[in-house]
């Protein structure tokens, strides 16, 4: 059972590289949080990363809201992974055919493969979309997470295409990091990991059907391993200040899990 075993007891089950690398810097750094940094100005969410990147596994971008995108960023970008250790995670969302979505991967002014180690994928159309991205141009060390549950109010997933989410995910194990989704629908497979949208302190929901569990209750009641938490971060005052309290807040959750 995933749920009781540490992230270090459960790199080794880990069948994808940047899964295992994801399992060790959790537990290095003592770190569960994911922050979304939807923030539409390259300056701000290069200040983001620097003020978070200590309390932090992953970021998370969009990288299609950002404004003044220009290549540059993402260097910068890399530098700040690289000196507090977290890895770049672009939420695209893949739901094509595999052809366009090896294009939207690798092409266009965003050339996600060659700087993403992460990315998410619909698993609507099919396996095609996992061969496209196995097969695309970029990063030797990719991995990808599979959404199989979403945290918004009155989704249209049901109950069968989860089911068939992990199924497929089973299939692709070199390729997949883990599962996005809110309940724990994988225990036997200590090797993926949990990830959990719609994490927040202060609020319950916002007015576009975006809904928030606390970082207590994703971790020990719904399965999550890595918690995402975008605004409860960037709005508040102080983004690092708040990061450390959702880290301190999922990390004591976990330990309390594993006992
Ligand atoms: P926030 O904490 O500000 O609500 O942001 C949540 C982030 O997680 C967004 O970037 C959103 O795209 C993403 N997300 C989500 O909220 N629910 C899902 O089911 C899947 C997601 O990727």
């Amino acid at each position: 059972n995933r749920l009781k075993l540490s992230f270090m007891e459960r790199a080794r089950f880990a069948k994808n590289k940047v899964a295992e690398r994801i399992f060790q810097i959790m537990a290095t750094k003592n770190t569960t949080l994911c922050v979304a940094a939807d923030l539409t100005k390259t300056t701000d969410i290069l200040n983001l990363a620097e003020e978070v990147g200590p309390h932090i596994c992953l970021f998370k971008t969009h990288i299609d809201i950002v404004e003044d995108f220009h290549p540059n960023f993402l260097k910068h970008l890399q530098d700040i992974a690289q000196t507090h250790n977290f890895i770049l995670f672009e939420d695209k969302k893949f739901a094509d055919i595999g052809k366009t979505v090896q294009l939207q991967y690798s092409e266009s002014i965003y050339k996600i493969s060659s700087w993403a180690s992460l990315v998410t994928a619909h698993s609507l159309t099919g396996k095609g979309v996992l061969d496209a991205i196995r097969e695309s141009e970029g990063l030797k060390e990719r991995g990808v997470f599979l959404l199989a549950e979403t945290s918004a109010a009155s989704s249209l997933i049901d109950g069968n295409y989860t089911q068939a989410t992990v199924k497929l995910a089973l299939q692709y194990t070199d390729l997949i990091s883990g599962i996005v989704c809110q309940s724990p629908l994988f225990v036997d497979q200590p090797g993926l990991i949990q990830l959990t949208p719609g994490v927040q302190l202060d609020s319950i929901g916002d007015t576009l059907s975006q809904q928030y569990n606390t970082p207590e209750h994703v971790v020990l009641e719904r399965g999550a391993d890595i918690a995402v938490v975008g605004r409860g971060i960037t709005k508040s005052a102080d983004p690092a200040l708040a990061a450390q309290k959702y880290k301190e807040l999922l990390w004591n959750a976990y330990k309390k899990r594993i006992v």
